[in-house]
This record gives C-alpha cells, sequence and structure tokens, in this order.
C-alpha cells in the first residue's frame, strides 16, 4: 500500500516527467541500449511505423520526434523479456487466469507456437505446420462458415489485413468483428452519409492554417501525445484551442516540448486551451446543437444589422441539403434543455458558439468521449453539421478530425476488413481472384459475442488484440469464449485473452513492427494508413525476438494455403516471398492505390484520395448533408434516474470509462497516471468534491460499482477508492478494462453498435472491510487550480 498515493501533478505534460518515465520503462524492459536505438528509428523514412497511436508524422524529418507513450509501446515490444513455452509451461492456465494483466503481459514475447493440452491445463509447443493443420481441420468441418468470427485489431498491417479479409471471405464468411466496432465505429457511420466519406478530412498543414481547433472527448497528453506538439505551435501562433472534456486533463491545459531546450531549461511550458469546458459526460451533442443555434442566432443578428452573414450561404446552397429541416430542428431545442443535457450555462454555451464564429477556420478534433456513447452517430453528424454552417469543410486550416486510435486501423478498414462490405469491393475481390465472394452482411464484435454465447460461433480467430479484456459485458463475453470449439490468438505477447480460450487453443506468435520481416525476396517492408490518409512503408530493424517467429502476412497465407488446400487460385505462398506482390494485388482491387509500390518509395508516402476534402460528396444526394436528430431524453441514464427517483439515497451517476497515462488499451504498463496524480493504483474513481459530501463518503473510502440497465442482469465491478477530481457532478471517470464488466452487450450506439463505455448509469456502495487510504492521500486537486 505503500507506493499508493494521490496527489497534485503540478508540471506541465510532456517535459522532464515523460523522459523519466521512459527512461525507467526501457530499464524495466532490459532494452536500455538497444531501445535507444530503436526509438531513434520510429517515424523514420526508413524505420518503422511507431505502434502507438494512429497520429501522423511530420514531414518524415530527420529529427526524432519524442513521443514518452510511443516509447513505452515500443520498449514493450522490444523487451528483453521472453515468456518461452518452458516458462508458460511452467504454469497451469487457471493459475495464469489469476495473474494481473500487467504480469502476464510482463513475461514477454512469446517465442514459439503453443497449443492447450487440457489434461495438463497448459500450453505446450506445436509445429507451425501442425497449428495450421489442426485450424484447417477445424474450419473445413463447420457446418457453415458462418460459424468462424476473424477478429482484427488495429497494429495489422495494409498487407496482412488485405490477405487476411481475402482468405476469410474466400473461405466464405464476412464474419470481421474488428476493434473499430469498440472504437471509432460511429466517425464512419456519422460522416458517410453526412460527407460521403467514413474518415477525416484535415492534414497536419491544415493544423498550420487553422484560426480554432475545438477538442471534444479526447486526451491527447496521454493517447496522442505528439498531437500535443501540434496544438502547441498552434497555440504559440495565437490559434484558439478550445476543449471540451468532463475532466481536467493536464496534457490539454499545458505542455512542455521534451526537445524544446528552451523549456526544458527554464521548466516553462505553452499553455494549450485558450477555453476549457467542462461539460457533462454524454452532453456533447446538446453543445453542439447549442452551437449550431448561437451560429443562427449570430446571423439574425448580422442580417438585422446589415453586416456579413455568419452562415457560408455560398457553400450550403452549392454544397449541402438539408439546411432548412435542420435549422428548423435546431432553433426548435430550448436553452433550457440544452443546458439541462450538457451541463453547462447559456453563457457558457454562447461562448463558445462566439469562438467557433469568430474563427474563420476551424478544425475540430474528436475522440472516444464522442464515439462510445448511445448516440455517437447524432453527434458526430452534429459535429460535421456545424461545420457546414461555415463552410468548414474542404477548405485549407478547416476540417473534421477523428483522431483514430491503433495505429493502422484505418487502413484495416481500407483495406477491407468490415463485416458489411460494400457490394463493389465484393465485386472486385471475386474478379481479382476469381471466387464467388460471400453476400451477406457477417457479424461485428458485439454480434460474434452474441453468436458464440448462442453457440452460433464456434470458432474465435484473433489477428492481434485482447479480445477478452477489451470487450463489454465480461462475464458473458468469457462464457461466450469458452463456449467456442477452437480459439486461435495471433500474438506477440501473452494476455488475458488467452486464459480465456475454447474446447481448443491455440496461440500463434509473430513479428512485431520493430523486426526484420525476412521473406525469400529479403527483408520486408510493410504499409501502414494514418488518421490523415497518409500510406507509408514501415520497416523493422531489429532481430526477431525468436527464430521461430512468423510475420502476420506469412501465418495468414499458410493458414490459407493450408485451409483453402485445392479450393483458392490465389498463389498464398508466392505472394508473402515478397510484399510488393501483395501491394499490386492490392492495387488491383482499389483504385486509389494506383502506383502503389512507385509511391511508397516516397519518403512520407502519400496520401488516399480524399473526396470531402476537395468538396466532392460521395452521398445519395450528391451533397454533403445535414442530418436532424432531437436531443436525446431517453437514455439508459435518463431511464436509470427515472426508476431510482425517490429513492433519497441511490444517486444514479454517469460513469465514463477512460485510459490511464500507463497503459495502452488493455496492455497496462504500469499503475500510475502521472497527470491526473494517481500513482500506485488502478482501482480508482475519479468524483466531485460535492458528490461525494452528498451521498455521505469520503475520499480514499472503497466502493463497488453497480450499473443500472432495466435487463435485470446485476453487473458488478467491485472494490474502488474514491478519488475527488474536478469532474463535473453526477459524473464519474474509471479505468477500462477493470470496469468493462459493467457495460451490458445490448448497450451499443445507435447505427454502430459501440459498446457504451462512456456513459454507464452507475450507483457507488460502500465497502466497509477495506481500510480507507488517508485523506491527503485520497484527495486530488488536480485541475483545480487551473
Ligand atoms: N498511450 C496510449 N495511447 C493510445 C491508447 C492507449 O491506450 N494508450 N489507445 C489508442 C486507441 S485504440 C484509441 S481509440 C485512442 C483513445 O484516445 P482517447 O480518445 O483520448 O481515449 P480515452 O482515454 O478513452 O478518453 C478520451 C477522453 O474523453 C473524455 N470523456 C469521457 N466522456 C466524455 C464525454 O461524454 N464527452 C466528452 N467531450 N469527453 C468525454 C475523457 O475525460 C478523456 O479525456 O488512443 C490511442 N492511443
Ligand atoms: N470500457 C472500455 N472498453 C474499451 C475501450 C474504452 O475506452 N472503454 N476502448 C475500446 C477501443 S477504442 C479499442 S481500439 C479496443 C482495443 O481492443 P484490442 O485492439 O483488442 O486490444 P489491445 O489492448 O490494443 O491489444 C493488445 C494486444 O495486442 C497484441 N499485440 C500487440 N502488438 C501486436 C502485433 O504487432 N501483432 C499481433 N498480432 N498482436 C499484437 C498483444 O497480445 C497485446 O496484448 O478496446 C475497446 N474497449
Ligand atoms: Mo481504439
Amino acid at each position: 500500500m505503500s507506493d499508493q498515493k494521490i496527489h497534485f501533478y503540478k508540471g506541465p505534460a510532456g517535459g522532464w516527467g515523460a523522459l523519466k518515465s521512459v527512461a525507467k520503462h526501457l530499464q524495466a524492459q532490459g532494452v536500455a541500449m538497444k531501445g535507444a536505438k530503436t526509438l531513434l528509428s520510429a517515424n523514420q523514412p526508413d524505420g518503422f511505423d511507431c505502434p502507438g497511436c494512429a497520429w501522423p508524422d511530420r514531414d518524415h524529418r530527420s529529427t526524432f520526434e519524442f513521443c514518452e507513450n510511443g516509447a513505452k509501446a515500443i520498449a514493450a515490444e522490444a523487451t528483453a523479456h521472453r515468456a518461452t513455452a518452458s516458462v508458460l509451461g511452467g504454469h497451469t492456465v487457471s493459475e495464469l487466469a489469476e495473474w494481473s494483466d500487467f504480469d502476464l503481459e510482463n513475461m514477454g514475447r512469446i517465442t514459439e507456437p503453443l497449443v492447450y493440452d487440457r489434461a495438463t491445463d497448459r500450453y505446450k509447443p506445436i509445429a507451425w505446420d501442425d497449428a495450421f493443420e489442426l485450424i484447417a481441420a477445424r474450419l473445413n468441418a463447420l457446418s457453415n462458415p458462418n460459424e468462424a468470427m476473424f477478429y482484427t485489431s488495429g497494429r495489422a498491417s495494409n498487407e496482412a489485413a488485405f490477405l487476411y479479409q481475402l482468405f476469410v471471405r474466400e473461405f466464405g464468411t464476412n464474419n470481421f468483428p474488428d476493434c473499430s466496432n469498440m472504437c471509432h465505429e460511429p466517425s464512419g457511420q456519422g460522416l458517410k452519409p453526412t460527407i460521403g466519406i467514413g474518415k477525416g478530412t484535415v492534414t497536419l498543414h491544415d493544423f498550420e492554417k487553422a484560426d480554432a481547433i475545438f477538442i471534444m472527448g479526447q486526451n491527447p497528453g496521454t493517447n496522442h501525445p505528439r498531437m500535443l506538439g501540434e496544438l502547441r505551435e498552434a497555440s504559440k501562433r495565437g490559434c484558439k484551442i478550445v476543449s471540451f472534456n468532463p475532466l481536467r486533463e493536464r496534457g490539454l491545459e499545458r505542455f512542455a516540448d521534451p526537445q524544446d531546450k528552451m523549456e526544458m531549461a527554464t521548466l516553462g511550458s505553452t499553455p494549450i486551451s485558450t477555453n476549457y469546458f467542462q461539460l457533462r459526460i454524454g452532453g456533447d451533442m446538446a453543445v453542439m446543437k447549442a452551437l449550431c443555434k448561437r451560429v443562427f442566432e449570430l446571423d439574425d443578428a448580422a442580417v438585422a444589422a446589415g453586416g456579413e452573414r455568419v452562415l457560408d450561404l455560398g457553400f450550403i446552397a452549392e454544397h449541402t441539403h438539408g439546411i432548412e429541416a435542420f435549422e428548423a430542428s435546431i432553433r426548435a431545442e430550448s436553452w433550457e434543455a440544452l443546458e439541462a443535457e450538457s451541463g453547462l450555462s447559456q453563457e457558457q454555451l454562447c461562448a463558445a458558439g462566439d469562438l467557433y464564429a469568430q474563427a474563420k477556420r476551424v478544425i475540430i478534433c474528436w475522440g472516444m468521449g464522442i464515439t462510445q456513447h448511445q448516440h455517437s452517430v447524432a453527434t458526430i453528424q452534429h459535429i460535421a453539421a456545424l461545420l457546414m454552417l461555415r463552410g468548414n469543410l474542404g477548405r485549407e486550416g478547416a476540417g473534421a478530425c477523428p483522431v483514430r486510435g491503433h495505429s493502422n486501423v484505418q487502413g484495416d478498414r481500407t483495406m477491407g476488413i468490415y463485416e458489411k462490405p460494400p457490394k463493389t469491393l465484393l465485386d472486385r475481390l471475386g474478379q481479382v481472384f476469381g471466387f464467388e465472394p460471400p453476400r451477406e452482411n457477417g457479424y461485428g464484435t458485439v454480434e460474434s459475442i452474441q453468436a458464440m454465447l448462442d453457440g452460433k460461433g464456434k470458432v474465435f480467430f484473433a489477428l492481434g488484440g485482447n479480445f477478452a479484456s477489451a470487450t463489454p459485458d465480461t462475464i458473458a463475453t468469457w462464457k461466450a469464449l469458452r463456449n467456442t470449439d477452437l480459439t486461435v490468438h495471433v500474438t506477440t505477447k501473452f494476455n488475458r485473452s488467452h486464459t480465456i480460450h475454447g474446447k481448443e487453443a491455440l496461440v500463434l506468435p509473430c513479428l512485431g513492427r520493430t523486426e526484420i520481416d525476412m521473406q525469400a525476396a529479403g527483408p520486408q517492408g510493410v504499409t501502414v494508413e494514418d488518421s490523415m490518409s497518409m500510406v507509408h512503408i514501415s520497416s523493422g530493424m531489429n532481430a526477431p525476438a525468436s527464430e521461430h517467429l512468423l510475420s502476420e502476412p506469412m501465418i495468414v497465407a499458410r493458414l490459407a494455403a493450408a485451409t483453402l488446400k485445392g479450393r483458392s487460385k490465389t498463389p498464398w505462398l508466392w505472394l508473402v516471398e515478397d510484399y510488393s506482390r501483395i501491394r499490386d494485388k492490392i492495387e488491383e482491387v482499389f483504385d486509389d492505390f494506383a502506383g502503389f509500390n512507385e509511391k511508397i518509395k516516397v519518403p512520407g508516402g502519400f496520401r488516399l484520395r480524399n473526396t470531402a476534402s476537395e468538396r466532392v460528396w460521395n452521398t445519395p444526394t450528391g451533397k454533403a448533408n445535414f442530418i436532424t436528430y432531437a436531443l436525446p431524453t431517453d437514455t439508459p441514464l435518463h431511464q436509470a434516474r427515472a426508476r431510482l427517483r425517490g429513492d433519497e439515497k441511490t444517486v444514479v451517476f454517469n460513469l465514463a470509462t477512460v485510459r490511464s497515462h500507463d497503459q495502452y488499451n488493455t496492455t497496462i504498463y504500469g499503475n500510475d497516471d502521472r497527470y491526473r496524480g494517481v500513482w500506485g493504483h488502478r482501482r480508482v474513481v475519479f468524483i466531485n468534491r460535492d458528490d461525494l459530501k452528498a451521498i455521505g463518503m469520503k475520499a480514499g473510502e472503497w466502493v463497488d460499482i453497480t450499473s443500472v440497465y432495466s435487463d435485470g442482469d446485476t453487473r458488478r465491478a467491485e472494490k474502488f477508492v474514491l478519488i475527488e477530481y474536478d469532474i463535473p457532478r453526477g459524473c464519474l471517470a474509471s479505468y477500462f478494462p477493470e470496469t468493462n464488466s459493467l457495460v451490458p452487450l445490448s448497450s451499443v450506439s445507435i447505427g454502430a453498435g459501440t459498446p457504451t463505455s462512456k456513459s454507464i448509469p452507475v450507483v457507488l456502495t460502500l465497502r466497509t472491510q477495506d481500510a480507507p487510504l488517508p485523506q491527503d492521500q485520497a484527495r486530488s486537486v488536480a485541475g483545480a487550480t487551473a
């Protein structure tokens, strides 16, 4: 307990704290020397793409762009620790299942393929050929290809993803649960019908030109640290940076660039946000509506005064559809309702609207604080609408910027990892590879879990990720996975999902991004697409963690060759001798990749065509569409509060599950959350001081969290310590994956199926048996001073 403490983090984001943290992580992974060299190759023209996040690289310049959390991700992969077959086989899987995520991960890189042995309850080595034959036999024995699910985590390269989707479709199904289903799916689903493309429209160049950058529901200081560099530059030249976040986040307040000698020497830093709006969790649609309402009001005033119009009438007339109905719906919303749902006052909302209207060029960025709610799709359509009102799309310095998570999650989708494939893609695949692709839509993530629960999903195959930990409704999901006949995980390290297995189970170790990928034609590079549609090559430079590892493209190719023997016309093993052959095929299927192998020779690669940024609208109307949607007043939170009204003692809170500074999704690097002032803890709940008083609890006391849904099941997460924090009343925050058990499978965003991990109605109950933390340690004043 002695190393567990809570105290205010006074420093800026970045700075010396970041450098110290990296040194610690490199040392812990035993990679201090090799690690330093490895870090210098991150995001370099001849180096590898950092597996940390999907934020683009600035010009691939020769200086190393320092990123603390990128460094941690790289150190985790380049670790000197090895989970050899004898290390893993030294424990039963039941024993390993009791270990923490941190301890599982910390065993290090897996060195050879493993198969679960039921008799001894242990993983033991298996030859690669035998592993592929086993999977092929089980897949081919299914009564229907749709009984198999093929998960992807967004680190898979374009080459691996392309082969994977081709294999799965030749096998006969579109069941592609994907991490994207839990992540930015609503961004794609929201933007596609609105602006005709399911991606963001901006590039880094636009960040240099914007007059205002709005950041909604995103914590770049932790999750996209290199973005802070752009924001810092913008802030220095007077660009307004307007944040909407229920929590005070250090990285959105101040940033010291570890590469700026002056800032480091003087302990100086640059303020990031010029304005910080602490809205209520789930209040973003109300905020977007309020900003639109303000724009209409300002425009009315301009008309009355005979001044310059606030609406961009030219853009609206030429490029959009549906303004009349949209305007009517916005004008009909009352300020009272918008205040109640956003948790911001009319004055604050109007001030934010004024900031928007005063800026000529505006970028709106968003992250998981926007996408993991019931009404995320509609919220994102309102973000697009707000941009459209002033022509902030397809023009320099302006646009939509959904900030993607995994380093190639956007590329995987581009390559066709999608459970609802467009007909054009299937037609093309069929032509190029000479087969008849399955035409019915497949399962996404939540649907796959349901299918496995219902006994309809019998084989679960994962290309990366940690499905058992990343998904909601933990008890149901684990039951689903255990209900299968076979689980297979392609992975770099041992994780929770490998302990929650089917009747048979395989763990197949692959090369990581940082490693040399040697094939028949020599060392191979792979390609990735970042958040801004830039595609470039990534080549590893470290010796592989073990001589038995295969690359992901090779694993997919050998599996396909074994499974589709005699049925497939695709030259699987020939394609992986030289990945430029795979890229030639990608080019044959996707027109936007014309000249692929040539284009990636240019340092920094090339940008995929982005129609919306050219003001070409691939929508049924041929225009950018204003989509109207009434302010929701019947969410699970409203329902829970209505149901428990009258019960004086029970307060229903809205809980958001977020990332700490020391984790990469389900990979836990450590137990500190430096910028939020938490040290040595993960089981914490951030709560407002006045709420603590109202429920008669104190900071440092321990609680259980129970979610309140109407399906009759009780979902509880136990033993969390209360931390006083600068967060609006009625709102709580806690870390994922510890709290995933609270979200039922049925609670998903409308139109995208994303689990609603950022708005969980919950109640807190005191645990009396746990000794409270000392008061002074549990009182966090983080943010309160800003
Ligand atoms: N180091 C590191 N980097 C990562 C990751 C990681 O785990 N670690 N994960 C990667 C992945 S896959 C992703 S998707 C991204 C995730 O990056 P982010 O989108 O930054 O993810 P989160 O930490 O989930 O939380 C986002 C923010 O939303 C705020 N928030 C919560 N609820 C609401 C709300 O209702 N409205 C608003 N406006 N804000 C809200 C939270 O306070 C938090 O600051 O990062 C990627 N990069
Ligand atoms: N409650 C709650 N749940 C969430 C979220 C949330 O905010 N709240 N966020 C959601 C989001 S945004 C996402 S993207 C998902 C993430 O879901 P996933 O992508 O499934 O999870 P990760 O933790 O990123 O996966 C980490 C694992 O990937 C494997 N791995 C690492 N590198 C490689 C590699 O190069 N190749 C292969 N084959 N494997 C590798 C390692 O085994 C590691 O343990 O979680 C979602 N779940
Ligand atoms: Mo994500």
